[in-house]
């Protein structure tokens, strides 16, 4: 393939990184499990409204696109892959985020997710068939161990009834299907095939398997409480890892399929109405921008709020512990709701 052209409104991290000569210098690697530079690429190239536009084949990949990926990694989460070691720290006795709405009158609900990959199979985008159908088989396995609130059932997606999905979805339970950037990157091969999802009786702990990680791990409730979402995440994260072992790098932490998902590979999140602030979005991003809180929409990445109710998270993931991104999003949480009500 020649030199890829992007449109002149595009702003993707990719078309701003991707420079014709570091093109020419890694168009012809591939990585041992078979990665290249087009299919890292192709998601952004074929979606320029991408916020990033590259995904992962392996662990391989981080190594040998580094000169595309670690000035991505620096600019995304201000961390610099090649003087400095990520750190992780899960224990909730080390969380300092009290919860920012204790009348309950602005928070509708907590999610706390991680995503984590095997160790020894290639990331999602690069993955066969049959190892999908590995990961799958060796995740409900871990997942039947677990015990107490943790206690749940594996739903395939493969014969789920349209109606159950639909809900699942609706509910913010279940990934969206036929995610255009997913697609793109490869990550929707085979679909349904290998899918599914977990949870427990109230659906406060849940497993997304072969998204766009191979397990999305997630504790969630309604209210903020973000020390309980926490606790029950660190302690599903710790019998997993009795029973799997996931890819995990010294310098990067645990690996992902999109680099704004690596170190602790976290996203703690809030629903929260704020009208008021939805009205005077220089006023909202600046506060977010203060606290690295990210905004999505009610429906997650690339949709629109509803309602004057955002979703709003810690945008760094790398050079940061999980404890401290969540305290982070706790405290940028209880500034906006400071500043909602003096509007
Ligand atoms: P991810 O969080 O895994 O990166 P998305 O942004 O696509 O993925 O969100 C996945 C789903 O989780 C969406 O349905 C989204 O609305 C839902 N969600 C995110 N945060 C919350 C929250 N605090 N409460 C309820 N649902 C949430
Ligand atoms: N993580 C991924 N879905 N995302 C950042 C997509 C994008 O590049 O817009």
């Amino acid at each position: 393939m020649p030199y890829p052209t992007f449109p002149s409104d595009c702003s993707s991290a990719l078309c701003r990184h991707l420079s014709p000569e570091l093109y020419a210098r890694l168009k012809d690697l591939k990585t041992r499990y078979g990665y290249t530079l087009d299919q890292l690429i192709r998601s952004g190239m074929e979606n320029p409204d991408s916020s990033i536009g590259v995904y992962a084949g392996d662990e391989e990949s981080y190594r040998l696109f580094a000169p595309l990926l670690d000035p991505i990694i620096r600019e995304y989460h201000g961390f610099d892959p090649e003087k400095e070691r990520h750190r992780s720290d899960m224990d909730p006795a080390h969380l300092d985020a009290p919860d920012p709405d204790p009348e309950g009158k602005y928070v509708l609900s907590t999610r706390i997710r991680v995503g984590r990959n095997l160790h020894c199979f290639p990331l999602g985008a690069n993955l066969a068939r049959r190892e999908r159908l590995i990961v799958e088989c060796l995740v409900s396995d871990a997942l039947k161990s677990l015990g107490g609130d943790l206690a749940g059932t594996y739903y395939p997606l493969e014969g789920m009834d349209d109606a159950t999905k639909a809900r699942l979805i609706e509910d913010h339970f279940l990934f969206k299907e036929g995610d255009r950037f997913l697609e793109s990157a490869g990550l929707n091969r085979d679909w349904p095939e290998g899918r599914g999802i977990y949870h427990n009786h109230d659906k406060s702990f849940l497993v997304w398997v072969n998204e766009e990680d191979q397990l999305r791990i997630i504790s969630m409730e309604p209210g903020a409480d973000i020390g309980r979402v926490f606790e029950r995440l660190s302690r599903a994260v710790s019998a997993l890892e009795r029973k799997l072992s996931f890819a995990y790098d010294e310098r990067l932490g645990y690996l992902s399929s999109c680099p704004t998902n690596l170190g602790t590979a976290m996203r703690a999140s809030v629903h929260i109405r704020l009208p008021k602030l939805g009205e005077d979005m220089e006023t909202f991003r600046e506060i977010c921008d203060r606290y690295e809180l990210q905004i999505r929409g009610i429906h997650g990445e690339h949709s629109e709020s509803e309602g004057g109710i955002y979703d709003v998270s810690n945008r760094r993931r790398l050079g940061i512990t999980e404890v401290e991104a969540a305290g982070e999003m706790a405290r940028g949480v209880r500034e906006l709701i400071e500043k909602e009500k003096r509007l």
